[in-house]
């Protein structure tokens, strides 16, 4: 049965993957109360979608097996340790009831215990690399810092997306902070984010400038040595738990990027985090101080944080966790796994992600960020022997963690549907799941978020674990796979083979692999890791070049340092070569290349015609917003493809294969245009 546009329900996404509405009735036993539990009940008030009349069960009870804030589930049974427990344990039944999962007596139990967004907003509103509206959190600096109503139900509903995926805390602002937000005013309205998001099971943390003392203490320093440095953090935390008693912590980039760091006083980074760390302490907080560091000296720029964290292992406090991005270079659309985790034995570690697509399309490209973070967490270090997958190293199964934690950087603003794109909301979606069970595979995730996103689609229809043969075989299994090919198409597309950071300057929407600026960092530039001209392209990382695979563990070392062995995923990423070096397919290094760009190509296109065929499954608004999105992405993934074969192409000095489609605009014009998002 085909349904008829007619009657499906308009929608905008601001629901995200919560639209249930229930009219089964329920019993609900429980014998305490409070605001979480009222949250829940109400949760399942609204979205039981079990056998009408049931009788269900909330039990709050001590159990070993039971982790923090894990449950026991079952048919119509959730017992947890904590209230939050309970909460999540409702959201997991209602999504397994939605998705027609089977429910079977089962304990689940978070993989990580802080589960964090990181929020790069910014306090007149704006939000760095963010690509969905203004910042849910702030406007207009000084002058927007009064608390609406209208900021509640947001913040309110923030609060409730993020628990049904089991996120348990927010960074309010940008890495690169204001010291403003560590004044009064500041902290009364966080004050005011943490009251609305309490129930929900969502702390708050603060993104801190480091020379704050100076900066608005009146100190003639902010070295971490100093005795009134110190006492002016003591003081400034102090204030902080009055206002937010179970404030969760700071966030720190230090000495990256031009913000101000212990460096700047001839002090370490341990030094830095530990001063800090023993403010937070009696109080229970938590410091992440970030490995995203540039250090002073020539080095590969991929090699710098390991270089810089690697002495300091075991000299960090055990309430400071140190948050390494994924990659060892910076959120690039493929990147091996940063060869810190697991390398440091003796300190705390966490992942951080990025949800904003900052170099992969932003809020109009459909790229299904979930699989490129299965492979990372999948990652094998080897570190503790075969096995030591970069989700183990983390989630304290491998080393004793007094924390365990992930981040992801949000991608949510003022926009109807939270996230620019449609699409992008599946993003966050999988960041909480992942971060509650890192184990979990992208293609359950994607079922998930697609039965509870698009599902439900006739009018007056409720039961969404009723899905058609029809709604299945023409909507969510080819879905579900352009979701899945996404992430890979965009590295074909943009910069396959190992190939990275070749983007237009500032901006990294664009292709600019000859974006290099007179005077500006080499490590800002992609000449610096292309590296292309006549003899070949490529950052030669082996032993004889830069020597980045010795920070990674054996046999990695030589694997990626033979390039026989290295996996042709990193190939560029390690070695520098040949145009006409061999690879496995028996083609050129050129020719593979063109044929990865055009592969790329193909994919979205491919994505168009399976989107335009959803057509009858999809309400109108959300078709036609997804479908503009497809068309710009395609267009643009034309210049990508262009702009990177004419450009490398002048190097290589070689015909386009014949079997592909060849350019079809100028790169004079490319380079001229340098183009902007859509
Ligand atoms: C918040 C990249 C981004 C910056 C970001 C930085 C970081 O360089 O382009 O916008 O700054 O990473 O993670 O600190």
């Amino acid at each position: 049965m085909i349904l008829s546009a007619a009657i499906i329900r308009a929608e905008d996404g601001s629901k995200l993957w919560l639209r249930y509405v229930s009219t089964k009735t329920i019993t609900i036993l429980c014998d305490t109360n409070s605001p979480t539990l009222a949250i829940a009940r109400n949760e399942l008030e609204k979205g039981w979608d079990g056998e009408a009349g049931t009788t269900i069960a909330l039990t709050i009870k001590e159990d070993k097996t039971i982790a923090g804030d894990g449950f026991r589930l079952s048919e119509n049974s959730i017992q947890a340790n904590t209230e939050l427990g309970i909460l999540y344990g409702v959201f997991e039944l209602l999504r397994r009831q939605q998705t027609g999962q089977t429910i079977e007596e089962e304990i689940s139990n978070p993989s990580y215990e802080f589960r964090i967004l990181d929020h790069w907003d910014n306090p007149d509103g704006s939000i760095e690399r963010g690509y969905a509206g203004h910042s849910i959190f702030w406007h207009d600096g000084q002058a927007g810092l009064a608390v609406t109503e209208n900021d509640k139900i947001l913040w309110e509903e923030y609060a409730r997306a993020n628990a049904s995926i089991g996120i348990n805390g927010a960074v309010l602002n940008n890495v690169n902070a204001s010291p403003l937000m560590l004044t009064r005013e500041y902290l009364e309205r966080v004050k005011a984010i943490t009251e609305v998001l309490r129930p929900y099971g969502i702390r708050t943390y603060l993104s801190i400038k480091f020379s704050a003392p100076s900066l608005i203490g009146g100190l003639k320093t902010s070295d971490p040595l100093n005795p009134e440095v110190i006492q002016w953090w003591q003081t400034k935390v102090k204030e902080i738990y009055s206002l937010i008693s179970d404030f969760g912590g700071f966030l720190v980039k230090a000495n990256s990027e031009g913000q101000p760091g212990p460096q700047n006083f001839g002090r370490t980074h341990a030094d830095g985090a530990n001063m800090l760390a023993d403010a937070l302490m009696p109080f229970g907080g938590i410091v992440m101080w970030r490995a995203f560091v540039y250090s002073p000296s020539n080095e590969d720029r991929a090699k710098q944080a390991y270089m810089e964290f690697m002495p300091l292992d075991g000299q960090f406090r055990n309430n400071v966790i140190i948050q390494i991005k994924n990659g060892p270079v910076d959120f690039q659309p493929r990147e091996p796994f940063s060869p810190l985790f697991c390398a440091m034995k003796k300190t705390s570690v966490m992942p951080e992600l990025q949800i904003t697509q900052e170099y992969l399309g932003q809020s109009v490209h459909l790229v299904f960020l979930s699989t490129m973070w299965e492979e990372f967490l999948q990652s094998d270090t080897y570190q503790e022997g075969p096995g030591s997958i970069v989700a183990h190293c983390t989630d304290g199964s491998i080393f004793l963690q007094k924390y365990t934690a992930i981040a992801g950087v949000s991608n949510i603003g003022l926009d109807t549907n939270w996230c620019g794109h449609h699409f992008a909301q599946a993003n966050w979606y999988a960041f909480g799941r992942l971060a509650w069970n890192n184990t979990l595979t992208s293609e359950k995730i994607a079922d998930e978020w697609l039965k509870l996103t698009f599902g439900q689609i006739a009018s007056g229809q409720t039961e969404a674990a009723n899905f058609s043969t029809d709604w299945t075989e023409h909507f969510l299994v080819p879905v579900k796979q352009m979701m899945l090919d996404s992430r890979e198409a965009a590295v074909n597309y943009m910069m396959p083979l190992g190939l990275h950071h070749i983007f237009a300057g500032n901006h990294h929407y664009g292709p600019g692999p000859w974006y290099a600026p007179k005077g500006l960092r080499p490590d800002w530039t992609p000449p610096y890791y292309h590296r292309a001209d006549t003899k070949g392209i490529g950052f030669d990382r082996t032993k004889t070049g830069s020597n980045a695979v010795s920070q990674y563990h054996e046999p990695l070392c030589s694997e990626f340092n033979d390039v026989n062995t290295c996996p042709e995923i990193y190939l560029l990423w390690f070695h520098h070569l040949p145009w006409d070096y061999k690879m496995k397919s028996g083609r050129s290094l050129w020719d593979e290349l063109c044929y990865h760009y055009d592969a790329g190509l193909k994919q979205v296109r491919q994505f168009q015609k399976i989107w335009d065929a959803t057509k009858p499954y999809v309400d109108p608004g959300r078709f036609a917003d997804v479908q503009n999105k497809l068309r710009n992405q395609n267009q643009n993934v034309q210049i990508w493809k262009d702009a990177c074969l004419l450009y490398f192409q002048q190097f290589s000095q070689r015909p386009v294969p014949e079997d592909i489609e060849p350019p079809v605009n100028n790169l004079k014009d490319l380079m001229r245009n340098d183009i902007r998002r859509p």
